[in-house]
């Protein structure tokens, strides 16, 4: 049995230019302790390769600092051996940080846009080949391991590539699982998607060759929701014919989250709690949660949304982004119909409170909000 950790899309380094100072460096710091748990944790399991499969750094300029510190993650766990495929982000271009690399004797890393291999045992004795390949630029126009096959098949024959299996105008080496089942490869693990299918349906087949996106390890901004991690993979080959077990481990420190709430037909901020509270069960860990939430819906003219309120419901969050896209039209009839010039107020303001823009909504919410209160005489 060969036991492999397949994680991808660490973009180490990455800047989190919409956070603040502080937090970005917290956050930086995150993806990479948590690169340093997936090592652990594969380490423990008893792994006999760590695959990486691309955009290990964000971009061709990774700190000195963190190379050195990822080397000697490398070295310090010496019975594991390390294979990472340069990706779109971090290519083996002419000047790249990869050269200047101190590399230990158990870490591997493609340096050519063709497909090469080397070959290890595993603890238990049994024959791997591992092939990859690097980008060599930000783009790469063809797949190097399209119409490749292993040179021995009776062994186990894993890929550990950075490509794009959805999309054909692609430049990051496009092949479809139709090429991928011709190869005969055992595993094809894949980096480039960062968003890969549920863990149930992570690991799909085409011919006999399984391949998988592990997903970005860490997620780094609200299009890279919910837990985050890399796949453990028990592999074994009988007779030519491979059979494979798989758990995904969730790894990452901390976790973006997107919450949405209807809060129809709320007059004051108690009702308006009263609605979001029940979702402040889905936020497990506040101080380790990014959370951006979305109120929806027609709440009555004059209900005023006090963010900090709102955020508290949900504990000391790490972040928080309140996204309103409420429209105060909830039983407006009175304002409506009121012949006063409060009425004719809210009437010339009604196009942009009923826009489908949120943006326009919003202005006209705020101006609807300030006109009614000014009217009173309560600026
Ligand atoms: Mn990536």
């Amino acid at each position: 049995m060969a036991k492999i950790f397949h994680c991808a899309d660490l973009h180490l380094d990455s800047p989190f230019s919409g956070q603040s100072a502080e937090k970005s460096r917290l956050l930086r710091q995150s993806v990479f302790d948590t690169f340093r748990r997936a090592v652990e944790r594969a380490y423990a399991e008893r792994c006999d390769l760590f695959l990486i499969a691309g955009d290990m750094f964000d971009s061709e300029f990774a700190s000195p600092a963190t190379l050195e510190a990822v080397m000697s993650l490398f070295e310090t766990h010496k019975d594991m051996v390390f294979a990472v495929s340069p990706g779109n982000h971090d290519p083996y271009s002419q000047n790249s940080f990869w050269k200047r690399a101190k590399l230990p004797p158990n870490a591997h890393i493609f340096a050519s846009d063709n497909l090469t291999r080397f070959s290890m045992l595993s603890s238990e004795g049994e024959k791997l080949s591992v092939y990859g390949y690097a980008f060599t630029s930000s783009n790469l126009h063809r797949s190097p391991f399209a119409a490749q096959t292993p040179k021995d098949p009776s062994i186990i024959n894993i890929v550990c590539a950075h490509a794009d299996i959805y999309d054909p105008l692609t430049k990051n080496a496009y092949i479809t699982p139709a090429e991928i089942a011709k190869t005969g490869f055992d595993y094809i693990a894949l980096g480039h998607i960062h968003n890969p299918p549920p863990p149930t349906e992570q690991i799909q087949m085409a011919g006999t060759t399984y391949y998988a996106y592990s997903g970005a390890l860490a997620g780094r901004g609200f299009d890279e929701c919910g837990e985050r991690g890399g796949l453990l993979l028990e592999m074994k080959k009988i007779d030519s014919e491979l059979s494979l077990t798989y758990s995904f481990i969730p790894l990452s420190e901390y976790v973006f989250l997107n919450l949405t709430a209807d809060v129809t037909g709320a007059a004051d901020m108690t009702d308006i709690l009263a609605k979001i509270s029940p979702l402040a069960a889905s936020v497990r860990k506040p101080q380790k949660t990014a959370l951006r939430l979305t109120l929806t819906g027609d709440t009555a003219p004059g209900c005023n949304i006090g963010e900090n309120a709102v955020a508290e419901t949900f504990g000391p969050l790490f972040s928080f982004e309140l996204q309103d896209f409420t429209a105060p039209l909830f039983d407006a009839d009175t304002l409506r119909d009121d012949k006063t010039i409060r009425g004719a107020f809210f009437r010339a303001l009604l196009p942009q409170l009923e826009s489908d823009d949120h943006k326009t909504r919003a202005a006209a919410r705020e101006a609807l909000e300030y006109g009614l209160r000014a009217l009173a005489g309560n600026l």
